[in-house]
């Protein structure tokens, strides 16, 4: 069966990606397909808000670049987080210059991301030299690491369709060492492929972001849908989701921010397990 037919602990079992396999295991250990996206810009609220949901992620996804205060000890304590609470690590970089600046990106600056981020994301628009600039830093390194492209973004209005998509799964596909999968709204098996192809192994992880309960979208062309449209009829796999956790207000509410983060969660694991069917 097709890939979102198939248990996490199934495709855990099979992954060629030591950081797809690490995310796979952990979502079908912690029962969770929970992504937060923890877009506050004090290293306070940021540890409150991962603190408060921990238990019930299996993936932080984070823009280090918008933290104020942001010092080494913030990926420190990050890491040590990830270990203690068993998630990963997701920079949302989303990369997008020429291989070589990127793999300078990548690995250094005052953020070091290939150092402590298990996934990093970029757009496949410089063409397959973004990937290699990138796996020539990531797949050196004796660690879990792993590259999301976007192929489609959840924007109203996003120029991220038609060939551009199937361009990027190509894009992809000649790289499955390193690429783990998608930052998309659908899945991408059947895309660009000609009876003849041959993609059996293929199982592309696709992380969606642009996900909420209670919204349907933001004044800056931010687009919700649910998780049951999302992981059930869409066959996308992990929820990002950010504001519909952390709230829109300056306060973190931690008890708050703990419940929604749980009712994602129960939402999100039933959408999948309506899915599956080994
Ligand atoms: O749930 P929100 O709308 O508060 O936050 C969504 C998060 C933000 C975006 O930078 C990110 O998801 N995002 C991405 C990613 C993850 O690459 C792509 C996209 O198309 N839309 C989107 O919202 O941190």
């Amino acid at each position: 069966p097709a890939p979102h037919l198939q248990s996490y602990k199934n495709r855990a079992a099979k992954h060629s990606n030591p950081a797809a396999r690490a995310l796979l295991r952990c979502m079908e250990a912690k029962k969770s397909n929970l992504a937060v996206s923890v877009d506050v810009t004090t290293t306070k609220d940021f540890f409150d808000i991962i603190e408060a949901v921990a238990p019930y992620v299996c993936l932080i996804k984070t823009h280090v670049d918008i933290l104020e205060d942001w010092n080494p000890g913030v990926t420190t304590r990050l890491q040590h987080l990830s270990r203690e609470h068993n998630f990963l690590i997701f920079e949302d970089r989303k990369f997008a210059d020429i291989g070589n600046t990127v793999a300078l990106q990548y690995s250094s600056g005052l953020y070091k991301i290939s150092s402590w981020a298990h996934i990093v994301n970029a757009h496949p628009v410089p063409g397959p030299s973004i990937i290699t600039g990138l796996a020539s830093v990531g797949m050196k390194l004796q660690e879990e690491r792993g590259l999301l492209l976007l192929a489609e973004m959840s924007t109203k209005g996003a120029l991220t369709i038609g060939s551009y998509t199937v361009e990027a799964v190509r894009m992809a596909r000649e790289h499955r060492d390193f690429v783990i999968g998608f930052i998309a709204q659908h899945r991408m098996e059947s895309i660009g492929l000609s009876g003849t192809d041959d993609v059996v192994d293929e199982d592309f992880l696709i992380l969606a972001p642009g996900v909420g309960l209670d919204s349907k979208g933001d004044a800056m062309g931010q687009q919700y849908r649910t998780p049951t449209e999302v992981v059930t009829q869409c066959g996308c796999d992990v929820i990002i989701v950010g504001r519909g956790i952390i709230g829109i207000g300056r306060d973190i509410d931690a008890e708050k921010v703990k419940e929604q983060a749980r009712r994602y969660q129960t939402a999100g694991w039933e959408a999948y397990e309506k899915r599956i069917v080994t």
